[in-house]
């Protein structure tokens, strides 16, 4: 159960560690499969996830060193420690080793541990149905999290 937390963890984690402005609201996970099935067939291949994972990342790593650290997060995520705290226990998952820095080694390895998660019938692409249930599965997650 641990890994599986930490795998789902993981889809939320660029959503707080890239675009501090989407951490407001709920991901919106119909929307970023629609940005991630390029050639609009209704599935996400692993090739069509990966780019879209490499493209979040390159989004996350604002200061360009190659790794994800505190110094990448915004300046008002910085200095709320509540959001701060809430930004690491989800970089928890990501960082195997918990050196606070989160490689693209990492990342990867997260990404696909998520996609592998995510094609519940493994053929190799997450259609909308799959995507549904695994955003599910993370909301619920999220909903444990937050509770007291
Ligand atoms: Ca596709
Ligand atoms: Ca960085
Ligand atoms: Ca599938």
């Amino acid at each position: 159960m641990r890994n599986l937390s930490c795998a789902l963890v993981l889809g939320t984690l660029a959503v707080a560690a890239a675009g501090a402005h989407a951490q407001m609201g709920r991901p919106d996970a119909a929307q970023r499969f629609a940005e991630a099935d390029t050639n609009h067939d209704g599935q996400v291949s692993l090739a069509e996830f990966q780019a879209a994972r490499a493209a979040r990342f390159a989004k996350a790593d604002r200061n360009g060193d190659g790794v994800l650290t505190d110094d990448d997060l915004p300046r008002f995520a910085r200095s709320n420690p509540a959001m701060l705290a809430k930004i690491h226990a989800m970089q928890h998952g990501a960082d195997r080793d918990g050196d606070g820095r989160i490689t693209r080694e990492e990342f990867d390895e997260a990404g696909n541990r998520l996609f592998a998660l995510a094609d519940a019938n493994h053929d190799g692409v997450v259609d909308a149905t799959e995507m549904r249930q695994v955003a599910q599965r993370m909301q619920s997650l999220a909903a444990q999290r937050s509770a007291p």
